[in-house]
């Protein structure tokens, strides 16, 4: 379904305008576009930057520096001719628009990244590290995915499919030769072999709540009646004015959101309508929004305005949100202290209690400060290793169970669908399909 026969270009560097943008080419006609928009077939160095004019058909184009990544020791393993220009949409569309004249064909999103896993520069759980370094919105979440680039799972995963296959071997070499008994594997020893491969596989899960955590980041809506001031929150919390404040009640209709980094974990916030029965259909509309967020959210910031008494909406919302985790804020509380017992003092205005906020944040949300980074953090990653944990369950209940004397053809059923987990996270058994949602994902250009 893929293929590498042609030539790809992209814009590589983000939309927008900037000092520098950069244009790639990869493939086989890398060099012959690169001499065509440079006008002449001067050799480039390899690794070299060269200083060249770039023309399209009947103008030039730019100034721009030209460097020549030659196969097979490139990002995707192909020609590469990365093109450095002046960071102008205009000329960066320009380049392409010549680059495909000359035969190019516009890139995909994460064809290039595509190709360096079809051309095994790096594996599936590498290539996808890329798309979430990318993505990175907290240090820690940038590490992660830097670890999984570096190859860390990788690693982890290829040690235990040695393990693997090492016991598939042996217990095939029994079945083959069946008058030897369990010759090729005690059967101690290959219960102690199953116990260590689950071991292996457990710890390696142990860390993926945290670890899908630290990629996902987790979800917090801002949930009270109009005017106590969630708006004011959301805004001291994301260091920003991003959402609307106003003395008006029933201001804020659409859900706002904004990213911000409690402990090394993305906190997506989310603002939204205050809670209340309303007749404008808009505002109508945006308290479904606001129960809609608060229904999904992984905790909810409850605010009541602490400078007056509770009425019925705020014990209603506070009965509402009861079974979720959560955290009650009590705002405004310059203005004074009405509200007590059970609610964290805060003022949005000035930004008393948001240090304490934050950290209940953290309780409420379950999430542990620690330093170390789970070698697992994708959730496509987590459901194969927990297929390859259930195989390797079944096979070691199978290999002291009653009937242990006819296990080999059974336990080597469940070893190899352990395996198949394991190779379908390293991309070694991946479907087109899968391949083709994974990259989806990508940016053009990457
Ligand atoms: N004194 C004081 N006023 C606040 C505080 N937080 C919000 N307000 C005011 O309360 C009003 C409503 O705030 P807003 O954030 O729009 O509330 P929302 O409707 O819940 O989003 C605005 O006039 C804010 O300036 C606070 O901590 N102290
Ligand atoms: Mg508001």
């Amino acid at each position: 379904m893929f293929s590498t026969a042609d030539t790809i270009v992209a814009i590589a560097t983000p939309p927008g305008r900037g000092g520098i943008g950069v244009v790639r080419v990869s493939g086989p006609a890398a060099i012959p576009i690169a001499d065509a928009l440079r006008r002449t077939d001067a050799p480039l160095a390899a690794r070299h930057a060269t200083f060249c004019r770039i023309q399209s058909a009947d103008h030039a184009i730019d100034h721009a520096v030209v460097t020549f990544f030659p196969a097979p020791h490139s990002y995707t393993g192909e020609d590469i001719v990365e093109i450095s220009a002046h960071g102008s949409p205009v000329i960066l569309r320009a380049i392409v628009t010549a680059a495909v004249e000359h035969g190019a064909r516009l890139a995909e999103p994460g064809e290039f990244t595509l190709r360096a896993f079809l051309n095994n520069r790096v594996d599936l759980t590498q290539a996808e590290a890329v798309a979430d370094l990318v993505d990175a919105v907290t240090p820690l979440e940038a590490r992660a995915a830097f670890d999984q680039l570096e190859g860390t799972l990788t690693g982890r995963i290829a040690d235990i499919d040695a393990a693997l296959f090492d016991l598939i071997a042996r217990l095939e070499a029994s079945v083959d030769f069946p008058e030897e008994g369990y010759h090729f594997v005690e059967s101690g020893e290959l219960v102690a072999a199953l116990d260590a491969l689950v071991e292996s596989v457990s710890t390696l899960l142990a860390d993926g709540r945290r670890g899908r955590m630290i990629r996902e980041g987790l979800q917090v809506a801002i949930a009270g009646k109009p005017n106590v001031g969630k708006s004011s929150l959301f805004n001291a919390l994301a260091g920003s004015a991003r959402a609307i404040v106003t003395p008006i009640p029933g201001t804020t209709r659409d859900l706002i959101t904004e990213s911000i980094d409690i402990d090394g974990i993305r906190i997506t916030l989310v603002d939204s309508a205050g809670i209340r029965a309303t007749d404008d259909q808009v505002e109508s509309a945006g308290v479904d929004l606001a129960r809609k967020a608060i229904g999904v959210a992984d905790a909810v910031l409850v605010v009541v305005d602490g400078s007056t008494t509770l009425d019925d909406i705020d014990v209603e919302i506070l009965r509402e949100t009861a079974g979720s985790r959560r955290v009650v804020v009590a705002n405004k509380c310059d203005l004074g202290e009405e509200v007590r017992g059970g609610f964290l003092p805060v003022s949005a205005k000035t930004g008393a209690g948001l240090v304490e906020l934050r950290r209940e944040l953290t309780n409420a949300l379950d999430v542990e400060p620690r330093r170390d980074r789970p070698a697992i953090t994708n959730l496509r990653h987590v459901l194969l290793v927990e297929q390859a944990q259930e195989a390797l369950t079944r096979a070691r209940a199978a290999a002291i169970g009653p009937d242990a004397m006819l296990p080999e053809e059974f336990l080597l059923a469940d070893l190899q669908s352990a395996r198949a987990a394991l190779e379908e996270i390293s991309g070694r058994r991946a479907p087109d399909d899968l391949l083709a949602h994974i990259f989806a994902r990508f940016c053009v250009g990457k």
